[in-house]
């Protein structure tokens, strides 16, 4: 049966327009300059992904040392509000250089900051991201730097004040206080490590309720959300940390109402993944996770559409959680 429910057009399944993959593979920007050199290239956790060179985040390091690090700052305004939402965008870090995160949190972040984590460490195996913070209370302490790799003295103590499983968000949240060696600076990190997001995949069912409960906490832990990114990573910092991205911005312009009434050509989702692309290479992947987008976003714009018409709603007989999305179906039939 089909879905009573007057979508806009960018959110309507038969709409015609690019196929998916398509947009994927397109827009490669021409402004990718590779960041190269031996010491550039063995900071990054995969050959194939890293920032542009003219968006980069420089690591606040003396002079002639080397400040790449394998994120990239991202921006993206509000429609109606104009608000900024700032993120960096970085890869799960590596063994041999995670302290080059912490230095970029403490330089680029006010206090309390925000580390969204989306990848597990280990995945299949492999590791997808070096452990790089306290995991457990029996060990709450983590020198960060004590080898002093730049020799300007940033050594700092990380410790692990609480940690709380979180199960509405899937996640595991970690208060951290981070305080340099004198002891004469601290700085609060809300460290929010989800569960339920493979590789190259999608949070299903009870995870995508949890993504979404992560997001918003991740917006009421950041204080002072329009001026202070949060650092969003996941095991190349491109595919699920962009596609969180996206719905971050997206749900806000849900909220504010930018999406209620949209010309026929207008498509939010395919704008701010275009966007996200300009800012960092490959940031959602594949045809999963752009549909992922377009079903999660459909589902929160028919819960508005019946809060905001009730009396239409009920006419139309439009239900909250509607009949399964064809989209969807065809998707588990096809495993
Ligand atoms: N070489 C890998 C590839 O292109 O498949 C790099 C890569 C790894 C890209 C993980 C994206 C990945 O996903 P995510 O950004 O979600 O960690
Ligand atoms: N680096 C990956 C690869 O070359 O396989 C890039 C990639 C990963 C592309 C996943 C698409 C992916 O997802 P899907 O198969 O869902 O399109």
């Amino acid at each position: 049966p089909e879905d009573p429910t007057p979508y806009p057009a960018f959110l309507r399944l038969s709409r015609p327009g690019r196929h998916p993959q398509q947009h994927a593979d397109s827009e490669q920007p021409s402004q990718w300059t590779k960041c190269a050199g031996e010491d550039v290239m063995s900071r990054n956790r995969y050959a194939n992904v890293d920032p542009y060179q003219s968006n980069r985040v420089r690591l606040k390091v003396p002079d002639g040392h080397n400040d790449y690090i394998n994120a990239s700052p991202i921006v993206l305004h509000s429609t109606k509000s104009k608000t900024a939402l700032r993120y960096i965008a970085t890869q799960g870090p590596k063994f041999d250089s995670y302290h080059h995160l912490w230095r970029m949190v403490w330089h680029e972040t006010s206090s309390p900051a925000v580390i969204v984590m989306l990848t597990q460490t280990h995945e299949a195996g492999r590791e997808k991201c070096y452990p790089y913070f306290p995991r457990s209370p029996s060990q709450p302490d983590l020198r960060v730097n004590a080898h002093d790799e730049f020799a300007d003295g940033f050594i700092h103590t990380l410790k692990l004040t609480s940690l709380e499983d979180h199960e509405e968000a899937r996640a595991q949240v970690r208060e951290l206080d981070m305080t340099s060696d004198d002891g004469s600076e601290t700085k609060k990190v809300w460290h929010l490590l989800f569960g339920g997001w493979p590789d190259f995949l999608v949070p299903e069912g009870e995870d995508r309720i949890a993504l979404l409960r992560l997001i918003d906490m991740s917006r009421e832990k950041n204080v002072d959300n329009s001026a202070n990114p949060r650092i969003v990573h996941c095991s190349a910092g491109v595919g699920r940390s962009g596609t969180f991205i996206a719905l971050d911005w997206l749900l806000q312009e849900l909220d504010e109402g930018s999406l209620d009434n949209l010309g026929p050509e207008e498509d939010p989702v395919s704008a701010v993944v275009d966007e996200l692309r300009k800012q960092r290479m490959m940031m959602v992947q594949g045809e999963a996770q752009l549909a992922f987008i377009y079903d999660v976003v459909r589902e929160r714009w028919r819960e508005r559409w019946i809060k905001l018409n009730p009396e239409d709603a009920e006419r139309l007989g439009v239900t909250r959680n509607g009949q399964e999305e064809p989209s969807l179906k065809r998707r588990k039939s096809e495993k």
